[in-house]
């Protein structure tokens, strides 16, 4: 099946009772049981739930992985994937993550002894000289947020491998849709499904997708046992959200890039940072292994002044101020308040992120709008 078929049909079928071709929200917590042991497959919510099953069958295929799991947020998916770790362990983690994973790494597991080193993995080649024999995990995001850094996944992973040690790659910026990588040797896709999956900014949901056995029974048996699912109706909403994500994705990255055009010759813009454009460092890398360039931005003014910043990010009127992404409707964001208030501002400099960046989410709106609206916005 090919994408496009896939959002539609992978692991849904007619309901097998009434032949309802829109998969039930089995909103109930328990399932009568026959006997004691003897039931249909499904003994309790927090373990089985049937419409969150068809979700993840669809999530997977998407991935193209063989399964699927999903929790209550994305840092609740995060949190599982760490959770295979043990006290002493190390991740090399690429060093531009959106703020609230910087924050569970830093702020809660180092607690329990496990240690994280940022790493600007953009150039594959730094990444073996920070390799110890506790590296057990990689942890990459790519494009990044909110810097949209790209790191080579085939790369990483291809020397990750040499040693005993997990690739997990967050793919929440690309959708499944522009990239797939446990098709360039991840172990684990993570996913903030509350953005483009979900699409239209009315879920808070997380997924991870894999294709070893051991490494999905393992990731099951922490869903169930730490417990964070997320609802069957949420789970019904991004299943209806996901069938359009073909269509969405086209025209956030149609649309992006017109505005990309438009930053790049405003006089007042300095910096505009999108995999898109020829000049970012790693273009090339982009081209190679996604299939566009997605629909989020971001670019500084000239001069860098917080105060012109901040003038644009409240004049907007079509880009809603606010957190999150990938919905239909376009966003405006300041990271160092808002998204990655979290790493102190002395890393969120290093790693370039300035207090007068400004993010953009371009949504499905008609173009010549919303560049109408930055246009009044800046000026
Ligand atoms: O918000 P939640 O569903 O828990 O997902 C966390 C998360 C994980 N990974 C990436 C790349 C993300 O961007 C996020 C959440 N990000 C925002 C809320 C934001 O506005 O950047």
């Amino acid at each position: 099946m090919k994408f496009a078929t896939k959002v539609l049909h992978a692991g849904i079928h007619p309901d097998p009772t009434t032949g309802a071709i829109m998969t039930p929200i089995y909103q109930t917590s328990t399932y009568v049981q026959e006997a004691p042991g003897k039931h249909k497959g499904y003994e309790y919510a927090r373990t089985q739930n049937p419409t969150r099953d068809v979700l993840q069958e669809n999530l997977a295929a998407l991935e193209n992985g063989n399964h699927a799991l999903c929790f209550a947020s994305g840092l609740a998916a995060t949190d599982a994937v760490v959770k295979l770790l043990n006290s002493g362990d190390e991740v090399i983690c690429s060093d531009d993550v959106y703020g609230g994973t910087y924050r569970i790494f830093t702020k809660v597991f180092e607690r329990y002894g496990i240690k994280f080193k940022f790493i600007p993995l953009t150039d594959a080649s730094d990444f073996a000289k920070h390799i110890t024999p506790a590296t057990k995990m990689v942890w990459l995001e790519t494009p990044s947020n909110p810097m949209m850094s790209i790191i080579d996944i085939e790369e990483i992973a291809s020397i990750a491998h040499q040693t005993d040690m997990l690739v997990c790659v967050d793919n929440t910026f690309a959708s499944p849709y522009l990239q797939n990588p446990l098709d360039m040797g991840a172990d684990i896709v993570i996913h903030s499904v509350t953005k483009y999956l979900g699409g239209h900014s009315d879920v808070v949901m997380g997924a991870l997708v894999m294709n070893q056995e051991q490494i999905f029974e393992q990731l099951k048996f922490l869903q169930n046992a730490c417990g964070a699912i997320p609802s069957p109706h949420d789970c019904f909403l991004v299943l209806r959200g996901v069938k359009t994500l073909h269509i969405r994705m086209d025209r956030h990255c149609v649309n992006a890039a017109k505005v990309v055009d438009f930053l790049l010759s405003h006089p007042k813009v300095d910096k505009v940072y999108y995999p898109g454009i020829p000049s970012h460092k790693n273009h090339l890398i982009a081209k190679k292994q996604m299939r566009g360039f997605g629909g989020m931005i971001s670019f500084t003014l000239k001069g860098n002044n917080i105060d012109d910043a901040m003038k644009v990010l409240s004049g907007t009127k079509l880009f809603s101020l606010a957190e999150s992404l990938g919905g239909v409707e376009s966003l405006i964001g300041h990271p160092a308040s808002m998204t990655h208030a979290s790493i102190p501002k002395e890393e969120r400099e290093q790693r370039g992120l300035l207090d007068s960046l400004i993010r953009l989410s371009v949504g499905i709106e008609d173009v010549g709008d919303l560049i109408g609206d930055l246009q009044q916005a800046i000026g």
